[in-house]
């Protein structure tokens, strides 16, 4: 998978070197290209934002930069999807993952201030597939932490990227559910015991045990995942 990210902090960035994401990097399972997009400004002081029309608070992202930015990153690309990372888009959940780890090239474009023009959007519609995606009902002060999640969620579905696949079937949400509680050795630590059943060697006594630690966990914590 390809992936291009377009912000003025391309230093966030520098953590994906670090652990599977780097390694998938190394090996190139992934192909990531991160851009300054005050690079794609042309006055002395790299301007990317500027006041909002009609008034308001805060700041805008000027459309000039980011129309240049998206010309250079989708020229000649095949089929990509451009992601603005906002929290006016559809709510990110492990299906957005999953499905974005399908794609052949992801483009990430990060807003900061405001937001960014509205006609960038509406610009970037006409040649590609667009997707504005929030990570949740809060507010981040910008797109790129955003972004890290949602590279990480969906890179580590790319096959090859996680060395045992089978450890991505039991997590939380891969079946609807929280995940069931883990232990490992000691069986006794500071007088807590291991439940007993996982000591039994009993594997249908096992995983009608973690089933139930699912079931219970996602009532309490997660009623809204029953619902559906
Ligand atoms: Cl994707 N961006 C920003 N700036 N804030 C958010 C968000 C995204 N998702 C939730 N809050």
């Amino acid at each position: 998978m390809r992936i291009d990210i377009v912000t003025i902090f391309p230093t966030f960035f520098d953590a994906l070197d670090i652990s599977l994401l780097g390694k998938a990097k190394t090996s190139g399972l992934l192909e990531l290209a991160v851009h300054d997009l005050r690079d794609f400004t042309h006055d002395r002081h790299r301007t990317v934002d500027d006041t909002p029309y009609g008034g308001g608070a805060g700041m805008v992202m000027k459309p000039e930069p980011w129309g240049e930015a998206l010309d250079e990153v989708l020229d000649g690309a095949e089929d990509p999807l451009v992601i603005f990372p906002s929290p006016a888009g559809e709510v990110f959940t492990q299906a957005t993952a999953r499905a974005l780890a399908t794609e052949q090239h992801l483009v990430f474009g990060c807003g900061r201030y405001e937001g960014i023009d509205q006609r960038v959007f509406d610009e970037a519609s006409e040649h590609a597939r667009v997707r504005l995606v929030s990570m949740g009902d809060y507010v981040l002060n910008g797109g790129e932490v955003a972004v890290m999640a949602m590279i990480e969620a969906i890179g580590r579905l790319i096959p090859g990227v996680v060395g045992n696949p089978e450890s991505l079937v039991e997590e939380s949400h891969e079946n609807g559910l929280l995940e069931y509680p883990s232990y490992t050795k000691p069986a006794v630590w500071r007088g807590r015991e291991v439940p007993p059943v996982l000591l039994s060697g009993n594997h249908g006594a096992i995983a009608e045990w973690r089933r139930e630690q699912q079931l219970e966990r996602t009532r309490r914590v997660r009623p809204d995942l029953l619902a559906d």
